[in-house]
């Protein structure tokens, strides 16, 4: 039996003492409803989506913990190295405490196998666990990330630019918007193609009052293409809470409207969010149109780099009203660390007699080597040339436009 977890933090749902003017009133309003909306939206996922992760075999959930573990250390060991190593140039939209959405969503795709057949994903902003959910080179990442000459895009993308066509890993995108549009044409060519992949856009919660959420949505629906948007509301879009620019509790709402099926899942919960996502990837494949997941999470970090955070300790805390990491309570962040989706999956797979605490422990000293390895490997590999820089962004020797050729 699952064991009954507390799905919403206590804390979440009490007023923001500090808070006293009317954005202040908006932000509580919108936690609480987010607050009580996790709650219902929990309940009801795990009551009419289906519960297709109690039949996956022990190796495919161990995976899926494998996953969430390498995404975490990736992460803290990169703010580590951000705050500690004069020599290390990268840097990083954090992802930590999201972990789950990215693999559980992952979890449910074709990651293996020819171009041509396997599942695609575009990534944003904030790509790292996407792009190690979808199974990336961990060692190549790492060196890009660092600008280094064999990273996975010579050195010249670092981590707003990584791809990596070879498993499906379309890209980041530090634009907020296009990705969608973006997104929703492949998925018109593969269906043109005759193929049975799909195509996966993850966006936050600040994509929504974008125009390009609206069009992607309409014409994906418009022209039932398998593309499944996951939206990662992790309550905020940089500094601002997503009440100040979307009227609805549940953005999920916002595709029903477009005649898009459409799921409210806890985005702390790996196994909730592949449920969700195995129905709508099945759905697509088979024809049967596009799909929506509203996965409600929360980031640990700042929206960008490691201001706030120690060397050795996850998450960046601390209050101070004239700075810009002062945007949210740090009740919040803690209140949500206690439903840590590293914490959840370990104890539902214990409860479940896939692992015991021993072999679980086991699992992330392997992966903390694994990626201490990956870093070690990219710090000793040769940086980008800067002036090689130019190179692949224009096209080179004689182009000829095609309706004079
Ligand atoms: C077109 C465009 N406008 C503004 C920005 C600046 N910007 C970077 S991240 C961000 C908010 C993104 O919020 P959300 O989609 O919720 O993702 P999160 O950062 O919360 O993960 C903005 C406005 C941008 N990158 N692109």
């Amino acid at each position: 039996m699952r064991p009954e977890r507390d799905l919403a933090p206590a804390e979440a749902r009490q007023a923001d003492p500090t808070a006293t003017s009317r954005r202040g009133f908006l932000r509580i309003a919108g936690l609480a409803g987010v607050s009580l909306s996790l709650v219902s939206a929990a309940r009801r996922a795990e009551a009419d989506i289906g519960f297709f992760a109690k039949d996956l075999p022990d190796d495919k959930l161990t995976a899926m913990f494998r996953t969430i573990l390498r995404i975490r250390w990736h992460e803290r060991t990169m703010a580590d190295k951000m705050l500690s190593d004069p020599d290390y140039r990268g840097y990083n939209h954090f992802y930590a405490g999201q972990e789950a959405v990215a693999a559980g969503a992952c979890a449910a795709l074709r990651n293996e196998g020819p171009f041509e057949q396997i599942d695609l994903v575009y990534s944003t902003h904030r790509p790292t666990g996407h792009a190690i959910a979808k199974g990336v080179d961990l060692k190549k990442m790492c060196a890009e990330n660092d600008f280094r000459a064999t990273g996975l895009n010579g050195g010249y993308g670092a981590q707003m630019h990584l791809s990596d066509p070879a498993v499906g890993f379309i890209g980041a995108d530090g634009m907020i918007g296009p990705g969608p549009v973006l997104a929703t044409g492949s998925a018109f060519a593969i269906r043109a193609r005759g193929s049975d992949q799909v195509v996966v856009f993850f966006g936050g919660d600040g994509t929504y009052a974008t125009p390009h959420f609206h069009s992607a949505l309409n014409n994906a629906r418009l022209l039932d293409l398998p593309f499944i948007y996951v939206l990662e509301n992790n309550l905020y879009h940089q500094y601002a809470h997503y009440s100040f620019s979307c009227p609805h509790t549940d953005i999920a709402e916002a595709a029903r409207a477009y005649g898009i099926p459409a799921r409210v899942v806890d985005g702390q919960d790996v196994f909730q969010v592949y449920n969700a996502m195995h129905e709508a990837v099945e759905r697509a494949r088979a024809g049967g149109g596009p799909g929506f997941i509203e996965a409600k999470t929360y980031r640990y970090y700042n929206h960008w780099g490691a201001p706030g955070a120690k060397v050795g300790e996850l998450g960046a805390f601390g209050y101070d009203p004239l700075a810009i990491s002062s945007f949210r309570p740090e009740r919040e962040l803690r209140s949500w660390m206690q439903r840590d989706p590293v914490d959840i999956a370990r104890a539902t797979l214990i409860d479940w007699g896939v692992l015991d605490a021993a072999r679980a422990e086991a699992i992330e000293a392997e992966v903390r080597a694994e990626v201490a390895e990956a870093f070690a490997w990219a710090a000793r590999q040769p940086l980008c040339n800067p002036e090689d820089g130019l190179r692949h962004v224009f096209a080179e020797g004689t182009v000829i436009a095609r309706q004079f050729g």
